[in-house]
């Protein structure tokens, strides 16, 4: 049992329709592949409906813009119609009811659109900047980020976050076998290289160098065994579909880099 909301948002002037996919099963899910996307959907929601305050003024003012050219388009229709049906044929219509087409009025729309509305989208602007950005409490918007049970806790970069253990031992001995055919001089393997076997990836450059940089943790543009199975432990991370920290976590530290407090 799923359901689907949508919050539509006329903020631009294409209206563009998001949806949200979740679940109200209240019984273990059926497909537990889908609670990634649920949570990541669930995230989505909630941080759209506390935008939703924010935008409220600029929202009815975009609605009340609409609405005073709906009223000009009528207007010109309806006169336009009283003016090209024949006489006869108003009798049995109700078109004869109509008003006929009052210039003044419609000046006063313009005006009101070219000046007015400029006015008051200042006005609303500089108090929607004033108001602090009201965040909503309570209910579902409680412990949904904090915790073991916010949205990609432990998971990928994260993965190890509660182990005493560096998590990338696990797969060290496989990633040290690479390393050592990679002719490393005092321990090291040179950028060039590891930069040989990081692209066998087939990651793009752009995502490489970023976990070069995470992962040379010294700075001094070579690898040692740790920072070299930290290099792999992040592009299996990002293989996997997480993305990469912008920066390294204190548990993806390898033991022997981090700073014992004095
Ligand atoms: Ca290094």
């Amino acid at each position: 049992m799923s359901f689907v909301t949508s919050i539509s948002r006329p903020s631009s002037s294409r209206q563009v329709i998001r949806v949200y996919i979740g679940s109200f099963w209240s019984h273990p899910l059926l497909i537990p592949d889908n609670r990634k996307l649920f949570e990541a959907e669930e995230q989505d929601l909630f941080k759209d409906i506390q935008s939703l305050p924010r935008n409220a003024a600029l929202r009815k003012l975009n609605d009340l813009i609409k609405r005073a050219r709906l009223a000009k388009v009528h207007a010109y229709i309806i006169s336009a119609l009283k003016k090209e049906m024949p006489a006869d044929q108003l009798n049995s219509q109700d078109l004869n009811k109509f008003q006929p087409l009052k210039l003044k009025l419609l000046e006063a729309v313009d005006d009101m659109l070219s000046h007015d509305i400029a006015g008051l989208m200042v006005l609303v602007r500089q108090e929607e900047n004033q108001r602090p950005n009201p965040v909503v409490k309570g209910g579902a918007f409680d412990g949904t980020s904090d915790g073991p049970f916010g949205h990609g806790y432990g998971e990928g970069a994260g993965e190890g976050i509660d182990d005493a253990e560096w998590v990338v031992v696990r797969d060290k001995p496989a990633y040290d076998e690479i390393f050592y055919t990679l002719s490393p001089v005092n321990g090291k393997v040179t950028g060039a290289n590891a930069k040989r076997e990081m692209v066998k990836s087939k990651l793009p450059n752009t995502v490489l160098g970023k976990v070069w940089k995470l992962a040379d943790i010294d700075k001094d543009g070579m690898l040692d065994d740790e920072e070299f199975a930290l290099a792999n432990h992040l592009i299996k991370v990002k293989l996997e579909g997480h993305e990469l920290p912008a920066e390294l976590p204190a548990h993806l530290v390898p033991p022997s880099k981090r700073k014992i407090p004095e």
